[in-house]
């Protein structure tokens, strides 16, 4: 039995939706999205309050809320030396959180949940820019493998239920993503993060060099997080295949581009060194987003303004997040 569509199924504003992992970088711009909407009836809990590595917590959750639409925004996630040296961490915590919110939701009857994967399931040589028909066409990249298994299970669950219990979960492969409430972090956080604060801080402490980790090379395609939520508000509502779906910019920048970027928002104006210790990971990830633009989606936020808007959040928190 093969099932192509997932049933045309639309949230209305007073629908019960439960957003996990709410405090994060896409769990937050989700909420902000739909509060700006006028979603009203919006759940969400925080880690003391409901621990989702806990099935048993889990399932008394989704008994007690029986939440019609599931955003499944909660993640272990992190840059490519935390993936790279808390391998165990990534897979186990990932696996526990999307196993126990996906069976609960087939369970207590969610209309419909959309699950969050990664661009980073895919092969790590595949043809630019990727289509989403390259999953599993090949090797995944070395330093992110655990957590890229750990997402491509996500999918393959969601596929399974909709298959056997006629389900509708749908799944959505974002690209490197930016903005408000992202790790800070310059160990385990995301490039661009990093980079923002390395640059700033190297600016207000008169230092005369940054430095960045690998070749600066690699290319990547990075998208605003309220592009993201709009698309995935728009997915939910919109999208009912059963395949995987890409949500990327259309447009990638080596890592040397972006420092540059970087640099002249901030006010930096010394010298930006490689640090070749530092991994690369995979030299470029650019997805093909084809199929979202014939669902009738497009990007609105250019990696200009969405960096400028990114740093002045920065500004805004830098005294909450370090002093
Ligand atoms: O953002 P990032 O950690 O993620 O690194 P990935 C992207 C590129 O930026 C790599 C370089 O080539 C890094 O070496 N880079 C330069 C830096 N300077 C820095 C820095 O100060 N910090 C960081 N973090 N990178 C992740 C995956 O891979 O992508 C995750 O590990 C996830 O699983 C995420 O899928 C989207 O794109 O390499």
């Amino acid at each position: 039995m093969i099932i192509k569509k997932t049933k045309a199924i639309k949230m209305n504003k007073k629908s019960k939706i439960y957003i996990a992992g709410h405090r994060g970088l896409v769990g937050s711009a989700i909420k902000r999205r739909l509060e700006k909407e006028g979603y009203s009836n919006l759940i969400f809990m925080t880690r003391r309050e409901l621990d989702l590595l806990d099935s048993a917590e889990v399932r008394s959750f989704f008994k007690r809320e029986k939440p019609e639409y599931v955003f499944l925004a909660a993640a272990k996630v992190g840059g490519i030396l935390a993936n790279n040296t808390y391998p165990a961490d990534f897979i186990h915590q990932n696996l526990l959180i999307q196993n126990n919110i996906i069976h609960d939701a087939y369970l207590y009857k969610v209309k419909k949940l959309l699950f969050l994967g990664s661009s980073c399931i895919y092969p790590k040589d595949c043809p630019q820019p990727i289509k989403e028909e390259y999953l599993l066409n090949g090797y995944l990249e070395e330093t992110n493998k655990a957590y890229a298994v750990a997402k491509i299970a996500g999918i393959e669950m969601c596929q399974s239920y909709n298959k056997q219990y006629l389900t509708n979960f749908i799944s959505v492969m974002p690209t490197n993503l930016y903005g408000p409430n992202d790790n800070f972090d310059l160990e385990s956080s995301h490039v661009v993060p990093a980079l923002i604060r390395k640059f700033h801080e190297a600016k207000i402490n008169n230092k005369k060099e940054v430095v960045i980790w690998g070749t600066g090379k690699p290319r990547r395609d990075f998208l605003h997080v309220d592009d993201l939520a709009d698309a995935c508000v728009f997915l939910m509502n919109n999208y009912y295949e059963k395949d995987i779906i890409n949500i990327g910019s259309g447009e990638d920048i080596s890592i040397n581009e972006l420092s540059l970027l970087i640099g002249k928002i901030t006010g930096f104006e010394g010298e930006i060194i490689n640090d070749l210790t530092k991994p690369d990971g995979t030299l470029q990830k650019l997805l093909n987003i084809d199929k979202l633009n014939q669902a009738g989606w497009f990007s609105k936020i250019s990696l200009n303004s969405g960096l400028k808007k990114t740093y002045k959040w920065f500004l805004d928190s830098y005294d909450n997040i370090y002093k």
